[in-house]
């Protein structure tokens, strides 16, 4: 085995991430949240040529994924969605018509790798925790970043801003990036009043319709969309995910020209 002195890996570290943070600290897009719906917009995106960042809280990728239903190890997933995960490659269980199972693990490795192999870059163990606004007409234009374990260990430590053309929340249920946005700049003209009860079919049209931008700069994807939108949860059933991040990547892709 060759062997490595230290220095050499603390350089080849340091700088490496040092040449990727120059290059991300202006972004077309910032993507926050590495669920299904933030990496399939990354996918889009990063694929149709924008530099698109996916900023995840955690140490790791998929959110909501790995759970599961209940912590059983499947999800389902429905027409036209199936297209989105047949593009990278991941394995798909007809149950009946238009309806499949996937493997969690398999659903979440395929989409980050996917987003990966378009160009997006994913960045762990950091949290959006505010946005950068300009402008006479409210606009947002980028996001403001720290360690996720600078948070948990509540320290003062001031945090860095990314400029971006667009941010997308992917955050989930919490929305975290519209409730910070709307709760700091209520001239920005909107609130986010959570997600209505459980209506599965419903849940999922809505998302979709919904999905797209909520302010100037500022747009919203998967879960985060019932949200802001008040539109219901749907539990285990992830194909709304998969087209929101679509979706929203298309309109992005629309308004940048
Ligand atoms: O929750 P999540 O999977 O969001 P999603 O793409 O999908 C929702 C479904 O998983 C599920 C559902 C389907 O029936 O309802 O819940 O809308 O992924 C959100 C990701 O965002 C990260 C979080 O750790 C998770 O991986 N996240 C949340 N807030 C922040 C964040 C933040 N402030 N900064 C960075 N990452």
């Amino acid at each position: 085995m060759k062997e490595v002195e230290e220095t050499t890996i603390t350089k080849a570290i340091v700088e490496k991430a040092m040449e990727d943070w120059l290059s991300l600290s202006e972004v077309d897009v910032a993507v926050v949240g590495a669920g299904p719906s933030g990496l399939t917009a990354a996918r889009y995106l990063a694929k149709a040529g924008l530099k698109t960042v996916v900023f995840e809280r955690r140490l790791s990728f998929g959110g909501g994924m790995g759970g599961g239903g209940m912590l059983f190890h499947k999800l389902v997933i429905q027409s036209p969605a199936d297209v989105v995960l047949r593009e990278v490659n991941c394995r798909l269980e007809p149950l009946e018509e238009g309806v499949y199972v996937v493997d969690t693990a398999e659903m979440m490795a395929k989409l980050a790798a996917g987003a990966l192999d378009a160009g997006a870059k994913i960045l762990l163990g950091l949290v959006v925790d505010d946005v950068i606004i300009r402008g006479e007409t409210p606009t947002i234009t980028g996001v403001v970043v720290q360690w996720t374990a600078v948070t948990m260990s509540g320290l003062h430590v001031d945090p860095l801003g990314v400029k971006a053309k667009a941010v997308v929340d992917c955050t989930g249920h919490d929305a975290e990036v519209l409730v910070i946005a709307s709760r700091k700049n209520p001239e920005l003209g909107f609130t986010v009043p959570g997600e209505a009860s459980m209506w599965a079919p419903k849940a999922e049209r809505l998302m979709l319709e919904k999905t797209g931008q909520v302010c100037p700069g500022l747009y919203v994807a998967g879960m985060a969309t019932g949200a802001v939108h008040q539109t219901p949860r749907m539990g285990p059933i992830f194909g709304g995910m998969l087209l929101s991040g679509r979706r929203v990547a298309e309109v992005i892709l629309r308004d940048l020209g």
